[in-house]
């Protein structure tokens, strides 16, 4: 592999990593509130985000390319409402794009068309992901302050399935 990929690819490990720790600190957050449709579906987003997190892992194996794993992060999650707790959650999301995508444009730039298509599951992905933490963002907005509402949105989250990713490395 070209430059400086691997280690872009190496430091976004560490960055999902860190996505399901944080997304694990929203469960905490959301047990203590009582929610615990919201607690179970920030739980299977942070099983996606180990499932990321090892996407890339293999990638980088696959390639024999070294790893080097980093320390995680302390997650923060200061936010004192529902609200703004999802909100969070979707800010991060956009952050996670712009990673992707400063990885792709590097591959780009230096060639790596394996790279690229190997990230072309990340891009889809994260679209996915922004539309749904948006989605959860708007039902909160709309619904989160009256408490029969509030009921039945935790419930609708509580029905979530977790689904291993579509891609395969290897
Ligand atoms: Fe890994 O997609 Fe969210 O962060």
């Amino acid at each position: 592999m070209k430059q400086k990929i691997p280690q872009m690819l190496n430091e976004q490990i560490n960055k999902e990593l860190f996505s399901a720790y944080l997304y694990l600190d929203f469960v905490n957050f959301f047990v203590q509130k009582g929610l615990m449709g919201f607690a179970h579906w920030y739980r299977v987003q942070a099983q996606e985000e180990r499932d990321h997190a090892m996407l890339f892992y293999d990638y980088l194996h696959h390639n024999n390319e070294n790893i080097t794993l980093d320390a995680i992060e302390k997650p923060e999650t200061t936010q004192q409402t529902s609200l703004d707790v999802v909100r969070a959650g979707l800010a991060h999301e956009e952050f996670i794009t712009a990673s992707i995508d400063d990885i792709y444009a590097a591959a780009l730039a230096a060639k790596d068309f394996r790279t690229t298509q190997f990230l072309d599951w990340f891009v889809k992905e994260q679209g996915e992901e922004e539309a749904n933490a948006n989605d959860l963002v708007t039902k909160v907005e709309l619904f989160g302050a009256d408490p029969k509402s509030l009921y039945l949105l935790d419930a609708e989250l509580g029905a979530r399935v977790y689904a291993p990713p579509t891609l395969v490395v290897g």
